[in-house]
């Protein structure tokens, strides 16, 4: 039985201010849930959001007082061994909320998956791969700082793809940026970009064309989400690849993505598509469409990269890699032992569950009073 369900606010400064085209970020805030259920297995889940607002319609604050309000009675008294039951009665009294969702779904897979003694992997289907390449985001906003660190992650073998984050500059400066950054790496890395929505259908049609003879291997969400038509004549008129991100709040709109050809590939986000499961769906349309897919991050600490790595490690064909490197990103590590990334890869974690346990002394130093 689900017997009590707990939400904390985790305040954890980054390793350097983080800029993206809606927010600079000096700390992450990470919402962790605690689910406890009558026969003494606990489950983790995040739902861990980006720059408060900027990013998306859930807050962090907002995230923690739907779940303690409105959704956590729900749930408690349900049968534990029974996530999809009890994710089912979420889904139908509540709306939205797809990052609460998505944390309390993955603190129930995390608690019944412990109650077999699987890998949470095994509850999705099982896994086809054991590491997972992850990508690094150079987002100092300095070209020469942004060089030196992708040589140091080059130098210790953590990350050879390397995606940038532009959008707040005029059009040419950003490229500008990228192509130095091209230049110096060369061969040895994969250099793409994340715009995240900021360029007019113009701004895009000029800064692609210039990326993709640069040799820029992908661009993501060059244009507003909404713009689907705008997304679909950009990845028409283009060799490089496009990814929707923002343009995907789970399998509905991965769907209608798919039915405009709007998009090559798809960020897969947990959180963002409102679940594992979602996640699994989003990634299965992908598959049936043809689109390439990519394991993306809203910059979650431990628990929500392990639970996009166990849903990753589930896809048969993983194109475009992945960006799980959050934890990293983070001053304070909240696991007792951190995620392994070795050799460019994540090793997803074999322990049953999520494979990840949690510092409670960490936790209850970086909660927000
Ligand atoms: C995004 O838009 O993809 C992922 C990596 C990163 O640096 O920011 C996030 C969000
Ligand atoms: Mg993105």
């Amino acid at each position: 039985m689900i017997q009590h369900i707990e939400t904390f606010l985790l305040d954890v400064p980054t390793i350097r201010p983080h800029k993206l085209s809606v927010a600079t970020m000096n700390t992450q805030t990470l919402v962790l849930v605690r689910v406890r259920c009558a026969d003494g297995m606990t489950g983790w889940g995040e739902a861990t959001t980006i720059g408060g607002l900027a990013y998306g319609e859930e807050s962090p604050e907002s995230i923690r007082a739907n779940i303690d309000t409105h959704i956590a009675p729900l749930l408690l008294g349900m049968d534990a061994a029974q996530p999809a039951k009890a994710m089912a009665k979420v889904r139908k009294a509540i709306q939205g909320n797809r990052f609460a969702k998505c944390a309390l779904e993955t603190a129930l897979l995390d608690a019944h998956a412990r109650r077999l003694g699987v890998p949470l992997s095994d509850l999705l289907g099982g896994r086809v791969r054991d590491a997972l390449p992850v990508a690094w985001t150079l987002a100092s906003g300095d070209t020469a700082k942004d060089i030196a660190e992708a040589e140091h992650m080059l130098e210790i073998r953590r990350h050879r793809i390397f995606k940038l984050k532009i959008g707040l500059r005029s059009v040419d400066a950003d490229v500008a940026h990228v192509l130095a950054i091209k230049r110096a790496l060369g061969d040895r890395a994969s250099v793409r970009v994340d715009v995240n929505q900021a360029w007019s259908e113009l701004d895009a049609v000029r800064g692609i064309a210039q990326l993709e003879a640069g040799g820029i291997d992908l661009v993501e969400q060059p244009v507003k989400a909404h713009h689907t038509a705008m997304l679909g004549r950009l990845t028409r008129r283009f060799d490089v690849a496009i990814m929707a991100d923002e343009a995907l709040h789970g399998p509905v709109d991965a769907l209608t993505l798919a039915r405009s050809d709007a998009a090559d590939v798809y960020a897969v986000k947990i959180a963002q598509s409102g679940g594992l499961f979602a996640a699994l769906e989003v990634a299965t349309v992908a598959r049936l469409a043809g689109i390439g897919l990519y394991g993306g991050t809203m910059l979650e600490g431990g628990i929500g990269t392990a639970a996009t790595a166990h849903v990753c490690a589930t896809f048969a064909e993983l194109e475009w890699d992945t960006e799980l490197f959050g934890p990293l990103l983070l001053t304070e590590e909240v696991l007792r032992e951190p995620l392994v990334y070795r050799d460019f890869e994540l090793q997803v974690p074999t322990g049953p569950g999520l494979g990840v346990e949690i510092d409670t002394d960490r936790l209850r130093s970086l909660q927000r009073k």
